[in-house]
């Protein structure tokens, strides 16, 4: 037999999709479609540990996966789906509650950093938020699970509830592996390049949206915060290059160039004309993406069959997980 690997993956509907998105995570998801078996969802349930609006929820949901599919995510390759439509999530989710620690919880980056940024509501689901993203995992046997340098912590903690769960109970999971792509893993914001570029940033001028115009990308790109010394060098961990080696890691990731081969394209340039180069880079690669996205938005119907396909897809592998999992711990069989 010659069975595909399998990759699960997928992101929030909590805004517009940034470039940083598209770097640390879609593009992976694009090129490795047509080596494994891949599932690709759009994770609402995570999405409301922080608070959100209902009716934008539901039009950002159906905007995220149109994103997918106008990134070059073939569904008729892959299943594309939304994770609430897929009850298992849940349910696979409260059983690894009850094999997790809040000791290894607590110790979170992203739910130091949330429950920062959003103090008025630390609520249990944003403690949980790794224990349900295990569940998405393990719910589909994923070999691989490509994602952005921010969340190699929560693949970690998913690895270490799979391989707790297995030693109790036998083989259940598969342990899977995190994917990086090698440039762009963690794009940073244009105005404060020591941060991580986010969509939920309240300065837009520090994020590219994959729906800006191109002459807003192009002022973006242009006002992005670098140093005085005007040399366009990667100096890894230097904090005085990070909005240069920022800069540098998109245009490596839009043009597939090294660092010394950018370096020596623009000796003798200044700043000005690098950005120039970026932005042209950034708007030619996102043009077909927006266009794409824009015919997708007149077919709602489109749509609707491929969630509605994507959903019982997902659901027939998941169940069975569910069920394993069921009765393994000792829940009588209905
Ligand atoms: P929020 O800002 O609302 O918390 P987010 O953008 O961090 O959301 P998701 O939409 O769930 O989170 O992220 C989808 C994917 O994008 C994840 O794999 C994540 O690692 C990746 N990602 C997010 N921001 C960046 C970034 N700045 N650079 C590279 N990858 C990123
Ligand atoms: N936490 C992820 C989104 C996410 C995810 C997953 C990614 C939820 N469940 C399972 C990969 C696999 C984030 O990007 N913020």
């Amino acid at each position: 037999m010659n069975e595909k690997l399998r990759i699960f993956s997928g992101a929030q509907p909590s805004g517009t999709i940034t470039l940083g998105n598209y770097l640390g995570a879609i593009k992976s998801w694009v090129d490795l479609q047509n080596d494994y078996e891949c599932l690709y969802a759009v994770m609402d349930m995570h999405s409301i540990t922080v608070r959100q609006n209902p009716a934008e929820l539901r039009k950002r949901t159906l905007d995220l996966l149109k994103m997918y599919i106008a990134c070059g995510i073939d569904p008729e390759k892959n299943i594309i789906f939304v994770q609430s439509h897929v009850p298992s999530h849940a349910q696979l989710g409260w059983v690894l509650d009850c094999y997790t620690y809040m000791g290894e919880l607590s110790r979170m980056t992203q739910f130091k950093d949330k429950s920062k940024s959003h103090a008025d509501n630390i609520n249990a689901g944003l403690f949980t938020y790794p224990v349900l993203m295990a569940a998405d995992i393990l719910l589909y046997g994923a070999d691989l699970v490509p994602v952005g340098k921010d969340q190699m912590q929560h693949i970690e903690i998913c690895r270490d509830i799979a391989t707790r769960f297995n030693g109790i109970y036998g083989d259940v999971f598969k342990i899977p592996d995190g994917f990086m792509p090698k440039a762009g893993a963690k794009v940073m914001s244009l105005q404060e390049p020591s941060k991580k570029m986010s969509k939920s940033d309240p300065n837009p001028k520090g994020y590219i949206s994959m729906l800006d115009e191109p002459n807003v990308i192009a002022k973006k790109i242009k006002s992005a915060v670098t140093d005085s010394e005007g040399v366009v060098e990667y100096r890894e961990g230097d904090e005085t290059k990070a909005g240069i080696n920022n800069l540098m890691t998109i245009y490596s990731a839009m043009t597939g160039s090294s660092m010394d081969s950018i370096t020596s394209e623009f000796s003798g340039h200044g700043y000005g004309d690098f950005k120039s180069a970026v932005a042209e880079a950034v708007v030619e690669h996102i043009r077909p993406i927006r266009e794409e996205y824009d015919r997708l938005s007149s077919d709602k119907a489109y749509l609707e069959q491929i969630y509605k396909a994507g959903a019982e897809k997902a659901e027939a592998i998941a169940w069975k997980t569910v069920r394993t999992v069921y009765k393994k711990i000792g829940f009588l069989a209905r």
